[in-house]
């Protein structure tokens, strides 16, 4: 099994870089990429790799998509922020843009995914004390265990992953937290007349690729509805094409009250992200009430909207849903004794790892780097394997036998 200190002296080098000078609030694989195209990465040996994490799914259309290049460069020679101080003639056209493409009355673009889900948070909440008429300072939102919203303390605050909350208390109240999948205990939670709203991943990803029963989202959106709660859906992971439907609500026709995008929103060009609602939700912000420096800066909007386009044109999301099946059944078919269970939908995928070494997906995770293909494990046992939807099934199957092969090394 390889080591730390079997690396090439170019990843020796920039891999002790990283760590003099870099935080270590990361533990990444022991690989030091400089290019990558399409599904494919290169490091600074010129070893090449299929990429199956996709920048946990920031990466759908593909490294340097070069439609995204080409809208970085022009744009970047033209005019790249201005601050919301001013107007430009891109915002308006993406709004409209992304608005007509999902359905809703306005967009909030925002950068970062953490940043978009308190966006969402701040807007339930002005809502809530606006027009539902809750006391101030009383509403209440819920959350599902083992989620992932981001990195933020009221974020964090809502996490049940003790690694991503431990040490950063005093935590932000107003958040209860109920089992993930489960009818009974929204219902229950509903109960409480503060209740503002109910923030939901509708497949969880960070948590391993958690898909909910059928008709769980179309159940929790109508008990949302009858009790006057905005139904909030993070799609950041499980949106654009990546599960097989434009959104991952999609599966059941459920259309959130605020839907919150980013990740591939920008194909990994920059980090762009956004909140959609209707205008009885939106327009209870005012102006000066909430922004960003960069939040829809012209720049993105032109990303952006490409990136959207890339999607439709290269009917990436019906390419996920088949080629999602194939992937599945072709790791059902490897039969392995190691792989407990293979889950997901669409291009996001999971498998978890059962053996007697509790490091074994790690070890595997190495073990498929070393046979040129990249992926790492969460939370232990479990290796989330999501390729760009670009991938063709050719280069799927191909990665499926070497995932093959490096589980006969376990
Ligand atoms: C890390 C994974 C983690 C997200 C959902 C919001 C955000 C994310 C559903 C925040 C971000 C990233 C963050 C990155 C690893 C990755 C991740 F689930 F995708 F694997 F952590 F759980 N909602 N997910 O998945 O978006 O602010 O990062 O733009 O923090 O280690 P962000």
């Amino acid at each position: 099994m390889q080591t730390i200190h079997d690396l090439s002296s170019a990843t020796q080098y920039f891999h002790d870089l990283e760590e003099q000078y870099g935080a270590h609030n990361y533990h990444p694989l022991p690989v030091v990429l400089k290019k990558g195209e399409g599904v494919f990465l290169w490091d600074v040996d010129n070893k090449k790799y299929f990429d199956f994490l996709s920048g946990y799914s920031a990466l759908n259309q593909g490294h340097c998509h070069p439609r995204l290049v080409h809208a970085m460069i022009e744009q970047t020679q033209t005019l790249t922020l201005t601050s919301r101080a001013f107007q430009t003639d891109q915002l308006g056209e993406y709004a409209k843009y992304i608005t007509d493409y999902f359905g809703y009355d306005k967009v909030l673009p925002m950068n970062t995914g953490a940043e978009a889900v308190e966006t969402a948070l701040k807007l339930c909440r002005k809502w809530a004390y606006k027009v539902k008429g809750i006391e101030e300072d009383k509403a209440v939102i819920i959350v599902c265990e083992n989620n992932f919203h981001g990195r933020t303390i009221a974020i964090v605050s809502f996490s049940s992953d003790p690694d991503a909350k431990k040490d950063f208390g005093p935590y932000t109240p107003g958040f209860v937290s109920i089992p993930y999948n489960d009818l009974p205990a929204l219902e229950k939670a509903l109960e409480n007349k503060n209740v503002a709203g109910f923030l939901v991943e509708p497949i969880q990803g960070e948590a391993g690729v958690i898909v909910p029963d059928d008709g769980y989202l179309t159940k929790a959106k109508a008990l949302c509805e009858a009790a006057n709660v905005l139904f909030m859906a993070d799609e950041i992971q499980s949106g654009l094409g990546r599960t097989g439907k434009m959104l991952a609500c999609d599966h059941e026709h459920v259309k959130p009250d605020v839907l919150i995008l980013g990740k591939a929103l920008s194909g990994g060009m920059l980090p762009v992200s956004a909140v959609l609602a209707n205008d009885a939700i939106m327009l209870t912000l005012k102006p000066g009430e909430h922004g960003s420096t960069y939040g829809g800066n012209p720049l993105a909007c032109k990303v952006a909207m490409t990136a959207l386009k890339i999607l439709k044109d290269e009917n990436l999301v019906a390419k996920a849903e088949e080629l999602g099946e194939v992937f599945r059944s072709a790791l059902s078919d490897i039969g392995s004794k190691h792989i407990a269970e293979i889950r997901g939908k669409g291009l996001l995928n999971a498998i978890i790892i059962q053996h007697e070494n509790p490091n074994a997906a790690w070890d595997l995770c190495l073990e498929m780097k070393e046979n040129g293909l990249l992926a790492k494990p969460t939370h232990g046992d479990r290796i989330r394997l999501a390729p760009p939807l670009v991938i063709t099934k050719k280069q799927l199957l191909d990665g499926v036998a070497i995932i093959e092969k490096s589980l006969g090394s376990l």
